[in-house]
């Protein structure tokens, strides 16, 4: 399968994460946001939202939007629970997700270190500053409610939502929004990095990690 990409985008890296944790290869077309590709027509055509990531399926058809595509890799695996009330629970943390979490997180992210120029003390920043922190201290405390072993969603097996929840919570520091103060959300960070098929945004080069360059 074809993922279109961004060499930075959060997004993206959930689904890399996913295919990476569940064995299956994707190949990759990287786009660049700098340079206008997203705008081109060849890209609207198969991604009417314009947003990257989009999958293309083996049936040659176009899945959009990181969580529909981690909900697609993960049929048939733990990572999507077999039980109603589990599946139900994932649904929560997903929605959590995309409704209070990734926005202020991304966007400070976007502000203060991809394309720098934002003032951190205006009052955008700070805006973002207190909903990314209300949103790490709902996921701390649902981390320590799971145990020092469990999940996001479901306390024996990582699903999904710890898929979807993991870049933006790891790439916090670069928008000024330190980790010290969530110790259930840095000790399961340490567990996700060790999952067997984690992968890095800049696999092979950790250095990169934090990069703010778009280009390779
Ligand atoms: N809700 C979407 C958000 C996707 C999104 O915001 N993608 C960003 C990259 S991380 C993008 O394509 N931005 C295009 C732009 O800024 O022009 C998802 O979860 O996939």
């Amino acid at each position: 399968m074809l993922l279109y990409d961004t060499l930075r985008s959060g997004n993206a890296w959930k689904v890399r994460l996913m295919a990476s944790l569940v064995g299956v290869p994707l190949e990759r077309r990287t786009l660049s946001i700098d340079r206008g590709d997203l705008a081109q027509p060849a890209f609207l055509a198969v991604a009417p939202l314009g947003h990257v990531p989009v999958l293309r399926l083996p049936d040659g058809t176009h899945l959009a939007e990181s969580l529909a595509i981690l909900h697609y890799l993960a049929q048939g695996t733990p990572w999507w629970p077999d039980a109603l009330p589990a599946q139900s629970s994932v649904l929560t943390w997903l929605s959590f997700e995309q409704d209070r979490h990734m926005k202020p997180l991304a966007q400070l992210r976007l502000l203060l270190a991809l394309h720098p120029g934002g003032d951190p003390l205006g009052a955008t920043c700070i805006a973002h500053a207190r909903a990314a922190h209300a949103a790490l201290g709902v996921l701390d405390t649902q981390l320590a409610r799971q145990g020092q072993d469990g999940w996001v969603a479901t306390p024996d097996h990582p699903s999904i939502a710890d898929v979807a929840l993991y870049p933006y919570t790891c790439m916090a520091p670069m928008g000024g929004i330190a980790l010290n103060d969530y110790p259930a959300i840095r000790a399961w960070l340490d567990r996700m990095e060790h999952l067997p098929g984690y992968q890095a945004l800049f696999p092979g080069q950790p250095e990169r990690n934090l990069s703010t360059q778009e280009q390779p």
